[in-house]
């Protein structure tokens, strides 16, 4: 039964193989994606070595000059998928988005790095792409941490991953509708529109869009230009994971230098988090850099940082919040609390379950020794595809798979949780 489960796993990436990258699923995205491609390169790497090193290698050849990592890479013309290359305008060679995604690919490669089977294929290919992916961290630092607090800001919905978030909804709420042209979305053509964002979601992300289009996609300028601009602790806690990977690869390759600032980054950033922690939740919770608030919104962005080298108590904590959560929902872990009013189990980052973000957090679970939760969410995720398929996401109330199918990375992380 579970080699059947690895079988299909398997055929999906075939199917989504585009040579030298993968999409996310066919219809729907058309492209590559930034995060999407680092977690299904830990997928491929089952099936063949180095086409998971082109995947990671083919995201790293659209880096922007200044460090940034487009968070989606227009390969071929698609107009299945708003907002497209048009509206974006970044001008790059291969057109590219303008904003970046969770920097997960530090951790991916030292899953591939620590699994190589040909040892020196894989020293020489992380070689390279160890100074590139030390040039995007220090892009984040840089551009969206311009007061050197040790933690990171997004600046659109999009880069966090998680785009129509309740933890958003305060925020969003700032950005404008006004002035936004008409546009016809793709996405409720592919997909049920319950499950997606609405329309005026659709309307603020291209109105941030369109103002950081009009300030010529200058990083260095977007973070004081942006009226959005949320700390989230899942993301930083990607990024800080990444760091810590980096810098083990960075000692592995003789890169000291490197390694020394990636570790001080992780220790600086882990103790910036602890202003995040909420003693109401048992659980982080995001910033709101444009006010100078916390958000008042216990969401899987908060369980996330068991993901990073948190403190033993707050992973302790963490592990017990998620085993009460596994009481509330059928399926761990869900993206929100299903206390909370706007909860909505079917509709993308409200609610619903997300197998990559279980993956995450069933492996730093797992490290710190909290097995028996990280057994539940692993055993919950695979269960959730007997039952409906490698879908893009599941209603944590009922299983029912939810949004576009044949999912890479749902089948990437699959076969992690099989293995
Ligand atoms: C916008 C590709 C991406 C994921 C994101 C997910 C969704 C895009 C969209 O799909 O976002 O980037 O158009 O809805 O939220 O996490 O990377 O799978």
């Amino acid at each position: 039964m579970n080699s059947d489960l690895f079988d299909q796993a398997v055929d999906i990436l075939a199917r989504n193989d585009k040579g030298t990258y993968t999409v996310p699923t066919h219809g729907l995205y058309p492209f590559q994606w930034n995060w999407d491609s680092a977690l299904s390169a830990i997928g491929l790497n089952y099936i063949n070595e180095p086409r998971a090193w082109t995947e990671i290698e083919t995201l790293f050849s659209h880096q922007w000059e200044d460090g940034m990592v487009p968070h989606i890479i227009f390969h071929q013309e698609d107009d299945g998928y708003f907002p497209g290359p048009e509206v974006w305008q970044t001008g790059r060679p291969v057109p590219t988005s303008g904003i970046t995604q969770p920097p997960v690919a530090a951790f991916a490669l030292r899953r591939l790095f620590n699994r190589a089977k040909d040892k020196e294929a894989a020293r020489t290919r992380a070689a390279a792409l160890l100074p590139k992916i030390a040039a995007w961290h220090d892009w984040f630092f840089a551009n969206r941490d311009p007061e050197q607090t040790g933690l990171v800001a997004i600046i659109h919905p999009w880069e966090s991953g998680r785009d129509n978030s309740i933890d958003w909804d305060d925020a969003f709420s700032r950005v404008p509708t006004e002035g936004v042209g008409a546009f016809t979305r793709r996405d409720t053509l592919h997909t049920d529109p319950a499950h997606r964002p609405t329309q005026e979601q659709y309307q603020r992300y291209i109105w941030l869009v369109e103002r950081f289009r009009s300030l010529g996609w200058d990083n260095s300028k977007l973070h004081e230009a942006s009226p959005f601009r949320v700390v989230d602790p899942g993301f930083n806690a990607i990024l800080l994971r990444s760091c810590a990977d980096l810098a083990d690869m960075a000692d592995d390759l003789g890169e000291t230098a490197l390694a020394e600032t990636s570790r001080a980054r992780v220790a600086k950033g882990i103790a910036a988090l602890e202003a995040h922690w909420s003693d109401k939740y048992k659980q982080y919770l995001c910033y709101d850099r444009a006010i100078g608030a916390l958000i008042d919104s216990p969401s899987i962005g908060g369980l996330l940082p068991v993901f990073a080298p948190i403190p033993e108590e707050r992973a302790t904590a963490i592990a017990a919040r998620l085993e009460t959560l596994g009481n509330r929902v059928k399926y761990l872990v869900p993206s929100h609390d299903p206390d909370v009013e706007d909860f909505d189990g079917r509709r993308y980052w409200r609610g619903p379950a997300w197998l990559i973000v279980n993956y995450m957090i069933a492996d730093g679970l797992a490290r710190d020794g909290y097995d028996q939760v990280a057994a539940r969410v692993v055993s919950d995720s695979v269960e959730l595809i007997r039952i409906g398929g490698f879908a893009e996401y599941f209603d944590p109330m009922n299983g029912a798979p939810c949004g576009g199918p044949h999912f890479t990375w749902t089948a990437a992380m699959v076969m992690e949780f099989l293995k």
